[in-house]
This record gives C-alpha cells, sequence and structure tokens, in this order.
C-alpha cells in the first residue's frame, strides 16, 4: 500500500515528466504518467510532440505486464472520450491497473469528472487532488485555454538595481548576466509564443528564438505589436520568419470603408512576401488578441517587453505571473522605469519565491486566483 508521501514523491515524477513537452503539444497540454508496481517505477510516459499519443498508453506500452496492479500516477485526469486516440481511462482499465492517481482533474467538458467515473466503475481505486497546486502550474496554459478562452501569459521583466529596464535612445543594455539569460531561454522553449511591443523590436532587433544547445527546434511563435507595421523588412524576425513563425498585430481598421494609406498596403504586402502573418486586431483590448491566440492553439505567451505592451496587459488585468529580474548594475539618468511597480504587484500578486542566477535574483510572482 502506498504512503502519501509515495504519492506526492510519483506525483511530482509524473509533473517533472510532463515538463519535458511543454510547449510542443499544442493544443494538447502536456501530461506526465508514471507506473509504479511495487514501489518501482515501470513505466513512464508523456503526452508526444504534436499532443498524440497521450502520456498513459505510453507508460503502458513500457510497463507491460507489470502494469497488472500498479498504480498509475497521471498529471490530468485520463480522457474519457474518443478523440483523435481512445480513451485512456479505458486503456488504464484494460492493463489491469488497481490504482490511479491524478493531480488535476481535466476540465475539457469532454471528460470533466467522466475518466474518474469510468475508473471507478471499472472497480479502479481513484485518488485526485495530489500535488494540485504544481499540477494547475505545469498544466497552466491549458488549463487557462480551457476555461477562459484565452492563454496564460507570463511577463518577463529585467530591471536595472535602480528598477530601470533600459536607456532612452539605446537598444538594449545587458541588465542581467548568462545564467539568467538561459533561464530566458527556457522560458522560450516552454511557451507557445512570445510577444514584444514594436518599440522593443526597432530598438533591439531580438531574434527571440531559443538557441540553448539541444534546444534550437523549440523556438515559440513570435508575435510583435505593430499598431502601423513598422517592423523593418531587415530586422532579424523578418529575415528568419520562413524558420520560426512571425505574426505581426496591426491595428484593425476603425470601419469597413476605411482606406489605410497605400504605404500601408504596401508594407503589409512586403511582409506578407516575406513569411511574416499580419493578423488585424483591435489593439484597445487585449483580451481580444488573446482569444485570437487561443483560437490558433496558443495556450501560453511569454509577454518580454517593452513598457508599453507590459503595462497594457497588466492594465487589462491579463497577466497571470511575472518574472522578475533584478540585476546589479544601476543605470540612474536616462533610464526607462520598469512598467510594474510594487502597488502592481500587491494588487492581486502572490510572490511565491526568489532565486538567484549569478549575480542576478529573480522574484516570481503570481496572480492570485
Ligand atoms: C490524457 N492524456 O496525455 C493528454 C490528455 O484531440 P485529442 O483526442 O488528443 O484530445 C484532446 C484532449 O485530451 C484534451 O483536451 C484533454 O482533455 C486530453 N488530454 N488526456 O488522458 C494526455 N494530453
Ligand atoms: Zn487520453
Amino acid at each position: 500500500m502506498a504512503s502519501a508521501a509515495d504519492d506526492v514523491r510519483f506525483m511530482a515524477e509524473a509533473i517533472a515528466l510532463g515538463h519535458e513537452h511543454l510547449g510542443l503539444t499544442s493544443t494538447n497540454p502536456s501530461v506526465g504518467c508514471v507506473i509504479v508496481k511495487d514501489g518501482v517505477v515501470v513505466g513512464r510516459g508523456v503526452t508526444a510532440v504534436g499532443g498524440r499519443p497521450h502520456a498513459e498508453p505510453q507508460a503502458l506500452a513500457q510497463a507491460g505486464e507489470d502494469a497488472r496492479g500498479a498504480t498509475a500516477y497521471v498529471t490530468l485526469e485520463p480522457c474519457s472520450h474518443f478523440g483523435k486516440t481512445p480513451p485512456c481511462a479505458d486503456a488504464l482499465v484494460a492493463a489491469g491497473v488497481a490504482r490511479v492517481v491524478v493531480s488535476v482533474v481535466d476540465p475539457d467538458v469532454r471528460v470533466a469528472g467522466r475518466g474518474l467515473d469510468k475508473l471507478r466503475l471499472a472497480g479502479i481505486e481513484v485518488g485526485s487532488g495530489v500535488l494540485e497546486k504544481e499540477g494547475r502550474r505545469a498544466l497552466a496554459g491549458y488549463l487557462m485555454r480551457q476555461t477562459n478562452g484565452r492563454p496564460y501569459v507570463t511577463l518577463k521583466l529585467a530591471v536595472s538595481a535602480d528598477g530601470m529596464i533600459g536607456r532612452k535612445g539605446q537598444g538594449q543594455l545587458p541588465i542581467t548576466g548568462a545564467a539568467a539569460r538561459e533561464r530566458v531561454q527556457f522560458l522560450r522553449a516552454e511557451s507557445d509564443a512570445i510577444l514584444i511591443g514594436i518599440g522593443t523590436a526597432i530598438a533591439d532587433d531580438p531574434e527571440l528564438t531559443c538557441r540553448l544547445p539541444g534546444l534550437e527546434d523549440r523556438s515559440p511563435i513570435r508575435i510583435v505589436l505593430d499598431e502601423e507595421l513598422r517592423l523593418p523588412l531587415e530586422s532579424k524576425l523578418v529575415r528568419t520568419a520562413r524558420e520560426v513563425p512571425v505574426i505581426a498585430v496591426a491595428a484593425e481598421p476603425p470601419s469597413f470603408d476605411d482606406n489605410r494609406d497605400d504605404a500601408f498596403m504596401t508594407r503589409r504586402a512586403a511582409l506578407d512576401a516575406a513569411g511574416v502573418e499580419v493578423l488585424q486586431c483591435n489593439l484597445q483590448q487585449p483580451n481580444d488578441l488573446l482569444r485570437a491566440l487561443a483560437s490558433r492553439g496558443i495556450s501560453s505567451l511569454l509577454v518580454e517587453g517593452g513598457a508599453r505592451a507590459a503595462r497594457n496587459f497588466l492594465d487589462a488585468g491579463l497577466i497571470d505571473h511575472i518574472l522578475l529580474f533584478q540585476g546589479p548594475a544601476t543605470i540612474g539618468e536616462g533610464g526607462i522605469e520598469s512598467p510594474v511597480t510594487p502597488s502592481d504587484i500587491s494588487a492581486g500578486f502572490t510572490h511565491v519565491g526568489t532565486s538567484a542566477f549569478g549575480a542576478d535574483r529573480c522574484d516570481e510572482y503570481e496572480r492570485e486566483l
């Protein structure tokens, strides 16, 4: 009989497994599954890249006959519907597992408790809510898209010791060191999409890809808030648009008979020809954009600046998670102040931890639910 401590330990392993494919399974969540027999892990599975097969059949295949009488730990309730693959609940029953422990119940209307019911009806012992907080965090993008129709939004900011994000008129300033920048590249790898404002795109000419060795193929879709389509054709973003998708979000025309000037239409055609997708949206309503992104399957969005983009999302109450990196140097005169103030954070965010990256620190905040 597994103790509560065993349940926590094996669920933590399932959550860690799920992390391996974060950002690669959209619109499906990246679920982890661990099968344990007599205290020993006999099968491991994670939702495959692209979303299928699901985690459970892969873990069961690895466990083989050992699955009989075993316990399956799954980060999300096993599915009960015939979707693109047969129900995982049926596969667990057929394999003869004795017990299934889940972290989070699936909000997908096709499942929503029916997976657990199926298991119970087949005489399997069922437990749920184990490491639920951590499980919800790991599935945050999927859960947000399912329940609110928008992606889970993380804001990443790097500020100097005196709270500045850069200096006016200068491009990127080295605020944080190599270790913090590596952490940001991981964040990119785990996100479905990354967003910046046109000011940052022009000033910094960033590539916004993940360049960590071995993870180069995990770059997120790159999105630029670009009201007037000013994104330069020679920018790194445009030049790499055929390798990693770029979406330029322009303002919606005010009415159907709006005559956008010829220059706008020419820029639009040129971006189009360079492989950049142009999306027109009401930029006064950031939630409209988020909904449009969710309908394209984007479940997690990383906002990387600048100050205006960050402020728009914060003011609209659309930031769920903040990673605030702080470097030891001072910018002083001419500095651009951080768009996130202590009062933003005290109004609705909880501090969930501090980590060190070389000489830099990173404070992590989550929106209170
Ligand atoms: C599981 N295990 O590993 C995942 C699940 O389009 P389909 O047929 O793949 O179904 C997508 C739904 O399957 C998704 O909304 C969620 O309910 C569930 N995802 N379920 O049992 C998994 N990724
Ligand atoms: Zn399934």
